[in-house]
């Protein structure tokens, strides 16, 4: 029953206190016995059934400040803009990085509208995932089984990268197969 306003408070004999008290003891004890793991177990994707994987854009940031991902799995990433910017994931190593960077710097003074189109060498492509404000845009892709440290997702928006459109990408060996 709902206590009223201007209602006293019910007083508890001593004993219902001891009696939460080891309830409480032992609600904490079995917080203590079995930590929740701080991420999920990541099952590798494969062409099949490809891992999802959410990366969020922002302006001018990407969420998760880390992306997990296991060489050789198939992922299904899902970028999405929640930002009022355009913006891009472009995932590889510094070269494709500072590739992306310098092609997309030389568009600077363009005409206002679509991003221009901007290209690569393709041996420093990456994966380039452009999405509009408020779009999402879904990419299937294999991770390289040969990828090595320093894989980040990047933006190359002119202005962006300076501003801290960069996480890392951690690699992982799949821990919930
Ligand atoms: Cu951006």
């Amino acid at each position: 029953m709902a206590a009223r306003a201007g209602d006293a408070s019910p007083r508890l004999p001593p004993v219902n206190c001891r009696v939460l008290l080891v309830a409480c003891a032992i609600a904490l004890a079995g917080c203590e016995s079995g930590p929740a793991p701080a991420t999920p177990p990541i099952v590798a994707g494969s062409s099949g059934s490809p891992r999802e994987v959410n990366i969020i854009a922002k302006d001018w940031t990407f969420l998760p400040d880390r992306v997990d991902l296991v060489p050789g799995e198939t992922v299904l990433i899902h970028v999405i803009n929640g930002g009022l910017d355009i913006h891009e994931a472009v995932i590889g190593d510094s070269g494709v990085q500072d590739a992306w960077e310098a092609a997309e710097a030389a568009t600077v003074g363009s005409p206002p509208g679509p991003t221009p189109m901007v290209s690569v060498a393709p041996a420093v492509s990456g994966l380039r995932i452009v999405v509009a404000s408020g779009q999402r845009v879904d990419v299937t892709w294999t991770v390289p089984r040969s990828a090595g440290p320093g894989l980040v997702v990047g933006c190359h928006i002119p202005g962006h990268w300076p501003k801290g459109m960069v996480v890392p990408i951690n690699l992982v060996a799949a821990t919930g197969d």
